[in-house]
């Protein structure tokens, strides 16, 4: 275990007094990556005001950052709550010091204390970020945003929106409900009532008329599992989780929805209405209807191009499994004998315990528990996912990136990834090179499951 006064030592002792604004109309995008975790208050539902939500300024959703493959990438994270917090970055495979893992990675940050993030990522694609200490609570309260890592050659869109799709749990007056329940925490999970995009329900935004429009959608909610759908749309999933598709996945359609879980992101290319006005439709399936989550419309004179003269997107440099001499690890994800509730030290617990890997429940981010498997560097492996609930898992690796190779229940694509759905009762090889040093956190992405048990890390030494 790591000891306080040495994450203190390596923690940058800046404090950030630049608040976020700038001159983008959606108040999205960071013009410093000086970031003060601060209480919000925002108007989800229209002409009320939701107080205590948590955010990277006082009346706007995370703004999106944005990072170049193959640069270094700064952020200053300083905690303005009275909770303690980190700061996670979802899917970068970076130094296991930057991934934001409270008592793994570093120690969780008080309020005033700084901790200056610095990686180059090495993958360009649809990232993410969120805090990794009171996730629960915070990441509820609304601190889940975008980072972007742009390629290094512009791939030629006329334009590129990002939807970070989450939802609130709010009463009729606006404010939260509680966030979490013991029914909820012990099935699937507690759902929110109040779909947004951007924090907002049902946006509009403005796409060139027949151009094509890149539109990064990201899954950040802490339990919904999307089945999205664009009607009357001409499009392409270009990207999953990141990485460019290596093997073509179908355009979603009402009947057969993409299934987008917590901490998953996909890219799409679409052919934008010539018709100025015209209007395109995100949805989603919830409860046995179609929901609008947003919408694109086309605007000025139009462009006339097409998905076909799209080049495809370069490719991430991921090292590739080599399957026949690789090592297999077993993960058994169930339910947990009560036991005793998890140690998180300053990172929040919920109060009870249902979950577990390998029929162990996670004893706690600040227990000082060993790895549940040992990789050694540089050396190929296969993880078996083995679903013996229920319900399903998005499960989460940190650090590296992984493929699906088989399953007992479908057929699977090998598209890399960071966060893979596991289905009931359903068994998941999965492939990857232990090309990463630490130990990189492994969990479940529904955080009522990850908090009560489905969690644990992996050491790659
Ligand atoms: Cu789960």
């Amino acid at each position: 275990m790591l000891q306080r006064r040495q994450f203190l030592q390596s923690a940058a002792a800046s404090v950030s007094a630049a608040g976020l604004g700038g001159c983008d109309p959606l108040g999205l995008i960071a013009p410093t990556n000086n970031l003060d975790i601060q209480r919000a208050q925002y108007n989800v539902m229209p002409n009320l005001l939701t107080t205590n939500m948590v955010s990277l300024s006082a009346d706007a959703p995370p703004p999106i950052l944005r990072a170049k493959q193959g640069v270094p990438f700064t952020a200053t994270v300083t905690n303005r709550l009275p909770d303690y917090t980190t700061m996670h970055w979802h899917g970068i495979r970076l130094p296991n010091e930057m991934d934001g893992v409270p008592y793994l990675t570093q120690f969780p940050l008080g309020k005033d204390e700084s901790f200056t993030y610095t990686f180059t990522p090495p993958d360009a694609g649809t990232y993410w970020y969120h805090p990794h200490c009171m996730t629960m609570e915070q990441m509820a309260l609304g601190l889940t945003g975008a980072l972007i890592v742009d390629e290094t050659e512009n791939p030629g869109f006329n334009n590129d929106i990002v939807l970070n799709l989450r939802d609130f749990r709010l009463a009729k007056d606006g404010q939260f409900k509680e966030l979490f329940t013991p029914r909820g925490a012990a099935r699937g999970g507690t759902l929110g009532n109040v779909l947004t995009a951007n924090w907002d329900q049902n946006p509009v935004y403005d796409a060139k008329a027949g151009g094509l429009a890149r539109v990064r959608i990201l899954a950040t909610d802490i339990t919904r599992i999307y089945k999205l759908f664009l009607p009357h749309t001409r499009g392409r999933l270009i990207a999953l989780d990141g990485h460019p598709l290596l093997t073509p996945l179908p355009w979603p359609t009402e009947q057969d929805p993409l299934t987008l879980s917590p901490g998953q992101r996909v890219d799409l290319a679409i052919e934008m209405p010539e018709r100025e006005g015209e209007e395109l439709s995100l949805m989603a399936q919830v409860g046995g209807r179609g929901r609008n989550l947003a919408r694109l419309r086309a605007v000025g004179k139009p462009e006339q191009r097409k998905l076909a003269d799209l080049k495809p997107l370069a490719p991430n440099k991921v090292s590739e499994p080599i399957l026949e001499n690789a090592e297999t690890h077993e993960f058994v994800f169930g339910w947990s004998p009560s036991g005793d509730l998890p140690n998180n030290g300053f990172c929040g617990t919920l109060g009870y315990t249902f979950w577990s890997i390998n029929r162990a429940p996670w004893p706690g981010d600040a227990s000082g528990t060993g790895p549940l498997a040992t990789l050694k560097m540089g050396g190929s492996y296969i993880l078996r996912l083995r679903n013996e609930s229920p319900n399903v898992h998005p499960i989460h690796l940190h650090g590296l990136t992984f493929k699906p190779v088989r399953s007992n229940k479908r057929t699977v694509l090998p598209n890399w990834t960071d966060t893979a759905l596991l289905l009931k009762e359903e068994t998941l090889d999965v492939a990857l090179v232990a090309d990463n040093p630490g130990d990189w956190a492994f969990h479940c992405h529904v955080i009522e499951h990850q908090k009560t048990g489905l969690a644990g890390y992996l050491r790659v030494a």
